[in-house]
C-alpha cells in the first residue's frame, strides 16, 4: 500500500481520518475483500476510521427492495465479521445520515457536466444498464465526494477502479476551497499494492464485480463447494505453463495474484511453488487458500446475523456519531455559500 502518509509522519498527535464505503448491490466478492475491506481492518488501529454501507449509491442501478434490505444487513454484519470493532470504528448506513445528500446537492453545483461524462464507471454502467441511464448514475461521483468531504477524511482506502472518483473528489474540494477558503480537507486515495484489481473468473479482462453473473466471482459467503466449482471453471488458457503474465495469460495471472494477495507470499514465490505443476494443482491449492480465508469470517458472520438487536444498536450508534461529525462540515458549507442560518 502507499503508506507515505502516516499519523507519525505528520508529527501531529491527532489520528488521521479515514472514510470508505461499499455498496450493498450484492454479496461482496473476493475482489471487494482483497481490494478494500481487509485493508479497512488493517487500518483500524492506526487511524480514526468511518466505514459506511453506500446504500444511496446502490440505487443508481435498479434494486429489488427486499433483496436490498437483506444485502444491506448482511454487508453490515460482514463488516463486523472481518473484525472491525464498532468501539474503534464508526460503522453506519449512508442513508441514515441525511447530510450526505444535502452536501451532494451543493457540490453538484460546483461540478461540471464534462467532468462527470468522462467517468469510466458511468460509461461502463450506462452500457450495462442501457435501459436506465439515470441522473443519479451520472452524479454518482458527487455523492461519493460528499461522503468523503463531510468527514474531512485524509485517506480513502479503495480499489484501483475508484481512482477517477477520488481524483474528481479532490478537484471538487480544491475548487470549493479556492472560492470559499479552506473548508474541506483534500483527501488522498489509499490503494493496496496487491489485489487492487481482482479480475472476473469468466472474463479476466474485466474487474470482478458483485453485480455480474454468479460464476464470475467468489462471494464472501460462498460455500466451500461453490468456491471449488467456481475456481475449477475459472477461465485459463490452452498453454499449460504457470507464469505471471497478465497481458498474455490474464486468467492464470489473476489466480496467481489472488493467491499472493491472500497468503501474503510474493508473486515470484507463488509462481515458483508451481514449477513443473499444472493448472489443476494451482486451482486446488488456491481453492484451499480461499476456503481457509473465508470460513472463519463466515462463522463470525452467522453469529452476528443471529443477533439483530446487537446489529441495530451498532448501526444506530454509528449513525448518531457520523451525523454529529457531518453536521460540523455541513453547517460550515451552508454558511460559506450564503444560506441563512436557522
Ligand atoms: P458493483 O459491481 O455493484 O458496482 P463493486 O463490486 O464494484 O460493485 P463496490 O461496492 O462498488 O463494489 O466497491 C467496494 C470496494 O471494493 C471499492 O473500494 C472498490 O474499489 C473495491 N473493489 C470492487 N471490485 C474490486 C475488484 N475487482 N478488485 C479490487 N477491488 C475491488
Ligand atoms: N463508489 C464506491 C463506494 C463508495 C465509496 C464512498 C468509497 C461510495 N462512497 C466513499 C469510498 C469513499 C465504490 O467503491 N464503488
Amino acid at each position: 500500500m502507499n503508506q507515505q502518509i502516516t499519523p507519525e509522519s505528520t508529527g501531529v498527535e491527532k489520528k488521521l481520518r479515514i472514510l470508505s464505503g461499499i455498496q450493498p448491490s450484492g454479496t461482496p466478492t473476493l475482489g471487494n475483500y482483497i481490494g478494500a475491506m481487509r485493508n479497512w481492518k488493517l487500518l483500524a488501529d492506526e487511524y480514526d476510521c468511518l466505514y459506511m454501507i453506500a446504500d444511496l449509491h446502490s440505487i443508481t442501478v435498479r434494486q429489488d427492495p427486499s433483496k436490498l434490505r437483506q444485502q444491506s444487513i448482511q454487508l453490515f454484519a460482514l463488516l463486523l465479521a472481518i473484525g472491525l470493532d464498532p468501539e474503534k470504528n464508526v460503522l453506519f448506513f449512508q442513508s441514515h445520515v441525511p447530510q450526505h445528500t444535502q452536501l451532494s446537492w451543493v457540490l453538484n453545483c460546483f461540478t461540471y457536466m464534462g467532468e462527470m461524462s468522462r467517468m469510466t464507471q458511468f460509461k461502463d454502467k450506462s452500457a450495462k444498464h442501457s435501459d436506465n441511464i439515470n441522473c443519479g448514475l451520472f452524479t454518482y461521483p458527487v455523492l461519493m465526494a460528499s461522503d468523503i468531504l463531510l468527514y474531512q477524511a485524509n485517506l480513502v482506502p479503495v480499489g484501483a477502479d475508484q481512482t477517477q472518483h477520488l481524483e474528481i473528489c479532490r478537484d471538487i474540494a480544491t475548487r470549493f476551497n479556492g472560492i470559499y477558503g479552506n473548508v474541506f480537507t483534500v483527501p488522498e486515495g489509499y490503494y493496496p499494492k496487491f489485489g487492487a484489481r481482482v479480475m472476473s473468473l469468466q472474463d479476466p479482462a474485466r474487474k470482478m464485480s458483485k453485480s455480474d453473473p454468479d460464476d464470475c466471482f467468489i462471494s464472501m459467503l460462498d460455500s466451500a463447494d461453490n468456491i471449488r466449482r467456481k475456481i475449477k471453471r475459472a477461465v485459463t488458457d490452452s498453454d499449460a505453463e504457470i507464469r505471471f503474465d497478465p497481458e498474455n495469460k490474464p486468467g492464470v495471472s489473476n489466480l496467481l495474484a489472488i493467491q499472493s494477495a491472500l497468503t501474503g507470499d510474493s508473486l515470484d514465490s507463488v509462481v515458483s511453488s508451481y514449477e513443473g505443476k499444472g493448472y489443476g494443482v494451482l486451482k486446488s491449492t488456491l481453492t484451499d487458500v480461499i476456503i481457509n480465508t473465508l470460513s472463519p469470517i463466515q462463522n463470525e458472520f452467522n453469529r452476528y446475523m443471529n443477533d439483530r438487536a446487537y446489529l441495530e444498536n451498532v448501526w444506530r450508534n454509528g449513525a448518531d456519531h457520523a451525523s454529529y461529525l457531518a453536521n460540523k462540515t455541513l453547517s460550515k458549507v451552508m454558511k460559506k455559500v450564503g444560506f441563512i442560518a436557522k
